[in-house]
């Protein structure tokens, strides 16, 4: 069975429920089982600044799945909350389900990289996975605390608990 970390994004259309329903949604697949859910995080935007505020978190799930198998079930996820892929790096978006780890796999592949390239500089990454996995090495060695510990604070403020069934 593969352990997996996902991160979760949304700031569009009231943002809490978005992930709410994203973990919701990742629950009702067969295939997978959620295993640790972080707290809500609420933070300002990285990238451009005229967008409103992010609400995110960080899952961990078991799946049997493959990594691009499980790529596409969180693609059709994000395309069912009405996700629509524009060309703005770093722009505003509904829902956003992110890979960060999978296993301690190193994946080089034209639809997935993994880890996740901005994990280790992602404030509202690094604290809501250090919540749920706080003994965590990544790949390359680095120790998870040592990054969440010394990451620049840029307003993250956590929130409550996610309502999930
Ligand atoms: N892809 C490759 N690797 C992965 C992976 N590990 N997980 C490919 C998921 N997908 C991966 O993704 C584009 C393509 O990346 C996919 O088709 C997949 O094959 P996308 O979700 O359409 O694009 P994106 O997420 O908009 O990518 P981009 O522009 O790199 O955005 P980021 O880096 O995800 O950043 N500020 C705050 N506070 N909180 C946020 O969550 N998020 C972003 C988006 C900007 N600012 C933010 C936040
Ligand atoms: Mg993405």
């Amino acid at each position: 069975m593969n352990s997996v970390f996902i991160g979760i994004g949304s700031n569009l259309s009231d943002p809490k429920i978005q992930v709410t329903k994203a973990v919701t949604a990742i629950a009702q697949v067969s295939t997978i089982t959620i295993s640790k859910v972080s707290s809500l995080y609420v933070s300002k935007p990285m990238g451009p600044q005229d967008q409103p505020d992010y609400v995110n978190a960080v899952i961990e799930i078991n799946t049997a799945l493959t990594p691009i198998a499980l790529l596409d079930q969180l693609q059709a996820i994000e395309n069912t909350a009405g996700r629509v892929r524009k060309d703005n790096r770093w722009g505003a978006r509904i829902l956003d389900l992110d890979i960060l780890l999978f296993n301690q796999d190193i994946i080089n592949e034209e639809r997935l990289v993994v880890p996740h390239y901005g994990m280790k500089l992602r404030e509202f990454v690094l604290l809501p996975l250090a919540e749920i996995a706080p003994n965590l090495i990544l790949p390359d060695g680095d120790v998870l605390l040592e990054l969440s510990n010394k990451i620049k604070r840029n307003a993250l403020e956590k929130q409550g608990k996610i309502a999930w069934h």
